[in-house]
């Protein structure tokens, strides 16, 4: 009886999972952030970027941090990408940085997300 009701909540699980992933498969996915959401790193990031299992317009890059807007160098086109990256123009001050972006993928979704990381002292 305890294994069939584990089974049965294993296959519901498996479905909910299945659920949930679908929607996510019919458009382009991110695959990774440069930095790495969450981390920390020890100086100016060289680059900071995004990339997608797919081609994404980009249509906003915003990075910001204590000193506010971060101003950023050789900011793409809105041309569809797998890989966007920018370079900081200037040197960041230690502290804790926010990107937000948001994109076009090719099914005409609108997609946008956010990460963080931070420049340590
Ligand atoms: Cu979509």
């Amino acid at each position: 009886m305890t294994i069939r009701i584990r089974m049965t909540l294993r296959a519901a699980l498996a479905a909910l999972l299945l659920a949930f992933a679908t929607p996510l498969m019919a458009h382009e996915g991110e695959m990774g952030q440069i930095p790495e959401d969450g981390s920390t790193v020890q100086d100016t990031p060289e680059e900071i970027g995004i990339h997608f299992d797919g081609a994404m317009r980009i249509t906003q890059f915003d990075v910001t941090g204590p000193q506010g807007r971060v101003s950023l160098e050789n900011q793409p086109g809105n041309e569809p990408t797998e890989e966007y990256r920018v370079r900081p123009a200037g040197s960041m001050e230690p502290g804790s940085y926010e990107v937000r972006w948001r994109g076009l993928a090719r099914d005409g979704h609108m997609m946008s997300d956010t990460f963080r990381f931070t420049v340590e002292d």
